[in-house]
């Protein structure tokens, strides 16, 4: 069977009822029902007007290629962020709210650690980046509303709407269940959440991939370079269902997983500050792969000032290595770019790239002018190892998930050629020196189960030592559930702390946990680095859960049910 069902056309659902999105669950009525009461309180009585739910994600495989253009393959999870909101519109003919400025209000049910805001309801705003508060996200959200109005020239005339016009107050409630710094995508669970509940509290109607391709860009406004895979995932997401995310053009691919399998996720408990950290981590990455595709570009003869304006790996790739094969891509970075670290000199001048900043746009993009201040030393070819041999992981798991035989998805024929020049069985491994070694991974002969385990296994691997993303408690983790009976574990997200991702036979699946429970967290329950009453969320099971949805609040039915 193909990958079917591309979603980005459709609309995000409108829920009658809660069980449209969740399965059977009394604590999510209450949840609501808490939300509810939370706004009744903090807004003085009003009632919100549209509740909208985005889920957060687990990356089964491909991480750090989103931004490089390659799909990915994540699902959406149960744990979700609800956002209630409700507009007060200024009364017809009063002089002095006519006058008055419209604020955007906004607070969060658990209010003692998350503070509430208020804002102007101006979306030219700029977002605090360096104030670090929770509603940076929902001004992200907010802003993104605007920007895709601009993009399809309608700004002007909603700006100009009766409704834009006598908006008075936007009050916004949140209520998260996405552990935050986990690599589940807390950041974008709100951000798509609040940006869907605005959108319908607007009265205006984007599609899935409109909503998608916002809300990455929006979520920049944060701090971080966002790739889009969350993002397209909580809006996109659907039960039962993995997805291939696809970029430029956005896209969502249906990806049946093999029922027997069940997939856990484990907290490691190492919090990843994404926006703080970002210079050292995140947005280092973004600005290694690019100058890795620039070098790549140089390789390949183009003219300097062409190769400067070369973004990812994979326009590269596709326009030099065999229309984006991955394998002559592979051979390609082993030729085009230096072993080990290039300092910034070494780029300037040795590699005549010329003022760096320059080509980052370092005095309108203050996320990279930031890493380049900051960093001396770029680590370029094995970045892009990891991103291309990521890449055709990615290819080989989906292919493997249809059906496919692991040793046709792994090598297929032009590896299968290749080998046979280079005089290799394909099957038997490969020396370390050789161009092959990161596709060497020997697939033959294995069931869908193993070979699905074996290239998450080898994703882990390529993140630790290529990617440079994992850290001690995530390698940690990976290997109490491998030691517990897991077929395969691996960091999801961005990593440097957060979330390990592990699949099993299901029948094995609670004895598990029960294992990992014991060899990694009562360690950690006991020393306070973790909390055991919030075990449920530390360490669980999880399977493909719906992505955002809106409803609307009746105060006469109270709380959808
Ligand atoms: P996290 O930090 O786990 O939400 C980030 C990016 C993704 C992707 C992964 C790495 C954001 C919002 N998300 O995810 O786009 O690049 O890292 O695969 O920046």
């Amino acid at each position: 069977m193909g990958a079917v069902g591309s979603k980005q056309h459709s609309r995000v659902p409108k829920a009658s009822k809660l069980s449209d999105v969740y399965d059977n669950d009394d604590s999510v009525a209450s949840r609501y029902n808490k939300l509810v009461s939370a706004f009744k309180s903090q807004f003085e009585g009003e009632k919100p007007k549209t509740i909208a739910r985005s889920p957060g994600r687990v990356n089964l495989i491909g991480e750090h290629i989103d931004y490089e253009g390659y799909s990915v393959l994540p699902m959406a999870i149960g744990l979700d962020v609800i956002v209630a909101v409700s507009v007060v519109m200024k009364e017809e003919g009063n002089v002095e709210e006519d006058e008055a400025k419209a604020t955007l209000s906004i607070a969060n049910v658990d209010g003692e650690k998350y503070t509430p805001k208020e804002f102007p309801f101006d979306h030219e705003q700029d977002v605090d980046v360096k104030s670090h508060h929770w509603t940076n996200y929902i001004l992200c959200g907010f802003k993104g509303i605007f920007d895709q109005l601009k993009k399809q020239n309608k700004l002007e005339s909603v700006l100009e709407s009766a409704f834009m016009k006598r908006v008075k107050k936007v009050m916004v409630m949140v209520d998260g269940k996405v552990p935050l710094g986990s690599g589940l995508s807390s950041s974008s669970a709100l951000n798509c959440a609040v940006t869907v509940a605005l959108m319908d509290a607007f009265e205006l109607s984007f599609t899935k991939g409109e909503l998608s391709e916002l809300t990455c860009l929006s979520e920049r406004y944060s701090g971080t370079q966002s790739g889009g895979m969350d993002q397209a995932i909580s809006i996109m997401g659907e039960k039962d269902l993995a997805k291939r995310i696809d970029f430029n053009p956005i896209g969502a691919m249906d990806v049946p997983l093999p029922t027997n399998l069940t997939f856990l996720i484990g907290n490691s408990c190492a919090v990843s500050k994404k926006a703080e950290s970002a210079h050292k981590h995140y947005n280092l990455r973004v600005v290694e792969c690019r100058l890795a595709a620039i070098l790549m570009a140089k390789h390949y003869g183009e003219d300097i000032e062409k190769a400067k304006t070369r973004v990812t790996l994979r326009e590269v790739a596709d326009l030099y290595c065999n229309k984006g094969d991955l394998w002559t891509a592979l051979g390609a970075v082993r030729k085009a770019l230096n072993e080990g670290s290039y300092t910034k000199k070494q780029l300037e001048i040795d590699e005549g790239l010329g003022d760096l900043r320059k080509i980052f746009d370092c005095e309108n993009n203050e996320a990279f002018n930031v890493v380049l201040q900051k960093n001396d030393t770029f680590k370029l070819r094995d970045r892009a190892r990891h991103v291309f041999s990521e890449a055709r992981r990615v290819h080989e798991f989906q292919k493997i998930c249809e059906g496919q035989s692991p040793r046709y998805a792994v090598s297929g024929p032009i590896y299968e050629q290749w080998c046979k020049v280079i005089g290799l069985e394909p099957d038997v491994g490969v020396a370390s020196d050789d161009p092959t070694k990161d596709f060497g991974h020997p697939m033959y002969g294995m069931g869908k189960e193993d070979a699905l385990a074996k290239l998450m296994h080898l994703s882990h691997e390529s993140c630790k030592t290529q990617y440079e993303c994992s850290c001690d408690e995530l390698d940690e983790l990976v290997d109490a559930f491998m030691s517990a009976g897991a077929l395969g574990a691996r960091l999801t997200g961005a990593g440097w702390g957060g979330c390990v991702v592990a699949v099993c036979e299901s029948d094995i699946a609670e004895e598990i946990l029960a294992d990992v429970r014991k060899s990694f967290y009562e360690k950690r329950f006991q020393s306070g680095v973790a909390n055991i009453a919030n075990e449920t969320n530390l360490l669980f099971k999880t399977a493909p859960s719906a992505g955002a949805a809106i409803s609307h609040y009746d105060d006469e039915k109270g709380v959808i049910v």
